[in-house]
């Protein structure tokens, strides 16, 4: 199994329950375990202004699906929750990234591994140290302490709400 982290975000159509309604699909993956679950944060959109505030949260979960296979896995969980174009670019109901995937690094056209934005946004950098901690160490010898000092928490806001659920159950296991 690989330790993967997959980030969260959404803020439309009840971004709580979009975000509830991702976490029991990501624990149905076939040969896939949800390890720990960070708090949920808010802040504004990075991006056009104008849209709703995000939530956001980040996840281990631990896979045997190779990488593409995960990506397709979760880009099929964002159609199913009707992830759409909207007027306003950059809304969306759902967002899943694969922000770490063990120590591996992924280039290809539809993937690139660990995520190119990650190390520059305080929604994934926080909630990823809460589950990963500081010491945990990137592909590049980089280490999640090191990236977080460069980056304020700004207008970030961990709520109260939380992800785990009782229906979360695990996949298929290898
Ligand atoms: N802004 C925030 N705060 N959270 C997100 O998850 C997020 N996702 C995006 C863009 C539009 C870049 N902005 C975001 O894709």
């Amino acid at each position: 199994m690989i330790a993967a982290y997959i980030g969260l975000g959404s803020n439309l159509q009840e971004p709580i329950q979009q975000l509830r309604s991702a976490v029991l699909a990501l624990a149905r993956l076939p040969s896939s375990r949800i390890g720990k679950i960070s708090s949920v944060y808010r802040s504004a959109a990075v991006g056009p202004a104008g849209q709703p505030d995000y939530l956001n949260a980040v996840l281990r979960l631990d896979t045997s699906l190779a990488p593409a296979a995960l990506l397709d896995a979760l880009q099929h969980i964002e159609q199913e929750q009707g992830r759409v174009r909207t007027v306003r670019w950059g809304a969306r109901t759902l967002d899943l990234d694969i922000l770490l995937y063990g120590q591996r690094q992924v280039s290809t056209a539809r993937l690139t591994i660990p995520h190119p934005a990650m190390g520059q946004r305080n929604f994934v950098l926080y909630p990823l140290v809460e589950i990963g901690g500081a010491n945990l160490v990137l592909p590049d010898g980089s280490d999640l302490g090191t990236l977080i000092a460069r980056v304020p928490r700004a207008d970030l806001v961990r709520t109260r709400l939380r992800l785990e659920q009782d229906a979360i159950v695990p996949g298929d296991r290898k």
